[in-house]
């Protein structure tokens, strides 16, 4: 429990953005043959997408309806105090205009080329007096020198470029990584001294910088935080910080056909269970191919926080 933790202990409840080249597909992919294949983030994979038509579609992205303002309200009236954006998933595709390749948002899209999501998250986060954090998957399904272990150290060398830019320009409060897996990589290489040497790389950076323990293997060593998904410990973790993450529905990523939301009395219900034992509640919001937030969403968002700020924690 160093001071440097502090914010984030004190926190209790943040949102997570799953937001990417997949959202496009809004969560459906028509195959050659007519039938159709349903997923949200992992969509590239599970539904076998061919990389050029993932291609395709990803240069129609167009998400002119993103609205960081609101974004930003729809987590303060929440009562959220932290927001953690997925910068980079599986997919490779990143949300900030990269000098590392061209598989982004602002070269690789219909999105307006002046404009920068993650800097406006940043100015309407500050604004507000909520901390952003990015998320960072380490796996990689585009980078053409990631599963190759020949030529990992260039893909490695990429990363570490890609994660210093997002800390020069952005000034993240925190990195949630993810994907440490790499189960496509024969070497499954990625090690706990792998972790290790990239946590010291961007404490070198940013000193102040809290990361999750998927930056290692998820081992009590690795990392601030732990990461239990779609779950709530019994018990604490050898008394290591953790973070609860959670979808309001069954997916991370937008996925239209999706109607299984948590009615806000559970989302209540679980934040007060994660905050009585000691934890952090990361509640997912998935926006659509525009940019929004989804309805219902918003809506349990706002139930939730009407009730904290009734009882005096808003
Ligand atoms: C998982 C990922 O594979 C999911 O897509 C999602 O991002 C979740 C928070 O972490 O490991």
């Amino acid at each position: 429990t160093s001071p440097r933790t502090s914010w984030w202990r004190q926190s209790r409840f943040g949102m997570f953005i799953h937001f990417g080249a997949y959202s496009n597909l809004e969560g459906e992919y028509t195959r050659p043959d007519g039938t159709v294949c349903r997923n949200a983030e992992w969509i590239k994979r599970e539904c076998r997408i061919p990389d050029e038509e993932y291609e395709r579609q990803a240069a129609t992205f167009n998400p002119s309806a993103f609205d960081a303002r609101a974004i930003v309200r729809a987590a303060k009236d929440a009562g959220q105090r932290y927001i953690v954006i997925t910068s980079k998933h599986h997919d490779g595709y990143a949300m900030w205009p990269t000098r590392q390749n061209t598989w982004n948002l602002r070269d690789h899209s219909s999105f307006d080329p002046h404009r920068d999501i993650l800097a406006e998250l940043k100015k309407e986060a500050d604004a507000a007096g909520i901390k952003l954090g990015f998320y960072y998957s380490i796996w990689d399904w585009h980078d053409p020198d990631f599963a190759d272990p020949a030529t990992f150290p260039r893909y490695k060398k990429r990363m570490y470029a890609q994660l210093k830019e997002l800390i020069e320009h952005y000034d993240p409060a925190l990195l949630w990584f993810d994907g440490e897996w790499d189960t496509d990589n024969p070497t499954n290489s990625w090690s706990h001294q792998d972790g290790a040497d990239l946590q010291a790389y961007l404490h070198a950076l940013n000193p102040r910088l809290i990361v999750n323990n998927r930056v290692g293997k998820r081992g009590v060593a690795d990392g601030d935080f732990g990461t239990p998904e779609q779950e709530i410990p019994a018990e604490p973790v050898d008394g290591q910080l953790w973070e609860s993450c959670m979808t309001l529905n069954d997916h991370w990523g937008f996925a239209k056909y999706d109607t299984h939301w948590k009615p806000s009395a559970t989302v209540l219900r679980n934040l007060l269970d994660v905050a009585s034992r000691g934890g952090n509640y990361l509640l997912n919001v998935g926006p659509d191919r525009l940019g929004r937030i989804p309805q219902p969403s918003v809506d349990r968002l706002r139930e939730t926080g009407q009730w904290l700020a009734a009882h005096g924690q808003g």
